[in-house]
This record gives structure tokens, C-alpha cells and sequence, in this order.
């Protein structure tokens, strides 16, 4: 989970610095993973991270999809990044002691959820629960396969890359987007390709990208050679797919932090 609090302009970070729990220590990155450990104390919260999609159609729709096992509409990640995204508005017109809402874990749920929607197979198929009934080998090991995309395939390139230190692996990942990708950085960043402003600041728009997107790198690499019966994972599977983690660490981290600077901003 990247938070890039770096790319915050002064009004959002001033709020971020302001909302977040003292224990942070103004560090927005330390928090990220805030919303996985409330899962279970806060049970409802558990299917707001992730979206099932109809099983190899590799499309993504928010009436169909965005729902809970029960049918709930709007519990899924995209609507939780919309709902907290709306609460987090109110910082600027009430001043923030007086939000009907906490924002603190607004913020944390928002930060925590919007690296989870650039997870591939947190927008998966339905039957296998995004990859969680699938289960391969990682070289040796026996795993999942979502686990596989949210922890493995990291692990692995900090163990053999970054001397098993995760911080090397986010400088790389920063440095990509000041050089090879900072073209693609600008239209990640925006909202739609003629409105540099987002009116609505998070429209349904970029959410329904994300998420399309989302549901295609799954289908294109994460099922893709799984589900036809391959399920010994190891060198090949890993240098073929590691391009597409850190580029979807990226796109997460870049979109947290623009988002955050349209709220606040
Ligand atoms: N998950 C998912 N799709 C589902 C169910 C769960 O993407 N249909 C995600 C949420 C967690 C992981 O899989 O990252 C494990 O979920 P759980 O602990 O609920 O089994
Ligand atoms: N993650 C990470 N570093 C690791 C393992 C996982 O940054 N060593 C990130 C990748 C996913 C998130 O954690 O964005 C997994 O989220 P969840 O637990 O909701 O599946
Ligand atoms: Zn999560």
C-alpha cells in the first residue's frame, strides 16, 4: 500500500496532518494497513475491500457488481471510496471537530481502500472470491492465489531485489514515476481526459476506471496460465507479473494522493 504523502499539496497535507491519530506521527503510510486489521472488530467493514465481478466476463458495472454477498448495493470498494470520499468533503465546509462523521478513520478507510481497488484481484471473479479458492504452489509453498498477488510476488521481489527491505522497493517505484512513467503520471492523476477540474471531485467516472482496470489485469495476468491448469508459480509467473504490481502500486499511490489533493484542495 503506497500513500505518497510527498505529492500532497500544503492544504491537504495540513488536513491530512490534522486528521491523522497522533500514534502516526504524521505518517500516512503508516496507517495504510489500518483498515485490515479493523476487519474483524469492525465486521461490517470486511466486504468494502474488495468487488466481485461475474465470473470471466472481465467487466466491471457499479449497478451490477457493487454490492455485498447479500445483495446490499453500494458495499464494495468502489462505493466505500465514494462514501468516505463524500464524508471527507465535510472537513471543509463544517470545521472538522463538528463533522457528523469521525474523519480520522474516513481518512483511513479512504487511503487503506483506494490502494485496494488497484489490487488486481480485489476486483475478481465471484466463484473464486477474487483468487481465494484457488489454490497454487509460490515456487514451494502452498498459497492462494490472491494471496499470491497481495503479498507474494512482493515479498519476492524484496527478498531477490531490495535486500528484503520494502523501502527500496517504494524508491523504485517513486523513481519510475519521475522518469519512465511521468507522462503516464499526468493522466492518472486526472479525472477524465477534458476535465482537469473533476467537479464532483471522485465521480463515479474515475472509480468505474480503476475498477474496469482492475478486473482486466486480473483476467490478462493474474487468472491468466492459472486457471488453465498451471498451478506451479514460480520464475516465469513472477517476472511477467511484477511489472504490473508495481505498476498498480503506482497508479494506486499517484490517484490516493491526487484524490486526497481534490478534497482538500
Ligand atoms: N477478498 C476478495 N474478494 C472476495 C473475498 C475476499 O478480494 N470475494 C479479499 C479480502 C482480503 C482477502 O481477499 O484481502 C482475504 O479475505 P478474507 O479474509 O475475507 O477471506
Ligand atoms: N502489501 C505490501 N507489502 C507487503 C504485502 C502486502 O505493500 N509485503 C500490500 C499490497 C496490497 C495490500 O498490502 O495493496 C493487501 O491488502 P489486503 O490485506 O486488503 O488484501
Ligand atoms: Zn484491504
Amino acid at each position: 500500500m503506497l500513500c505518497f504523502q510527498s505529492r500532497l499539496r500544503e492544504a491537504a497535507a495540513d488536513a491530512v496532518k490534522q486528521l491523522l491519530p497522533e500514534s502516526a506521527d504524521n505518517d500516512l503510510g503508516s496507517v495504510c494497513t489500518w483498515a485490515d486489521h479493523v476487519k474483524f472488530h469492525y465486521h461490517w467493514s470486511s466486504a468494502l475491500h474488495f468487488i466481485d465481478t461475474p465470473d470471466n466476463l472481465c467487466t466491471y458495472q457499479y449497478n451490477r457488481d457493487c454490492k455485498d454477498e447479500d445483495g446490499v448495493k453500494g458495499r464494495c470498494v468502489a462505493g466505500a471510496i465514494n462514501n468516505y470520499t463524500t464524508q471527507l468533503l465535510s472537513y471543509n465546509s463544517a470545521s472538522s471537530s463538528h463533522s457528523e462523521y469521525n474523519l480520522t478513520e474516513a481518512l483511513l478507510f479512504l487511503s487503506h481502500f483506494i490502494g485496494d481497488i488497484h489490487q488486481p484481484l480485489h476486483v475478481g471473479f465471484t466463484s473464486d472470491r477474487g483468487g481465494n479458492t484457488i489454490d497454487v504452489h509460490w515456487y514451494t509453498r502452498k498459497q492462494v492465489l490472491h494471496h499470491v498477488w497481495d503479498n507474494n510476488i512482493i515479498e519476492t521481489a524484496e527478498e531477490r531485489f531490495y535486500n528484503s527491505n520494502i523501502d527500496g522497493l517504494v524508491d523504485a517505484i517513486q523513481q519510475n514515476i519521475t522518469t519512465d512513467w511521468a507522462d503516464l503520471v499526468k493522466k492518472w492523476e486526472t479525472c477524465s481526459a477534458n476535465n482537469t477540474a473533476c467537479p464532483d471531485v471522485y465521480g463515479p467516472q474515475p472509480l468505474y476506471k480503476y475498477a474496469s482496470e482492475g478486473i482486466k489485469a486480473a483476467c490478462d495476468w493474474a487468472y491468466k496460465g492459472v486457471s488453465e491448469g498451471s498451478k506451479e508459480l514460480a520464475d516465469e509467473y513472477f517476472n511477467s507479473r511484477l511489472p504490473i504490481v508495481k505498476l498498480r502500486l503506482a497508479q494506486g499511490g499517484v490517484r490516493l494522493a491526487a484524490t486526497l489533493n481534490r478534497i482538500f484542495g
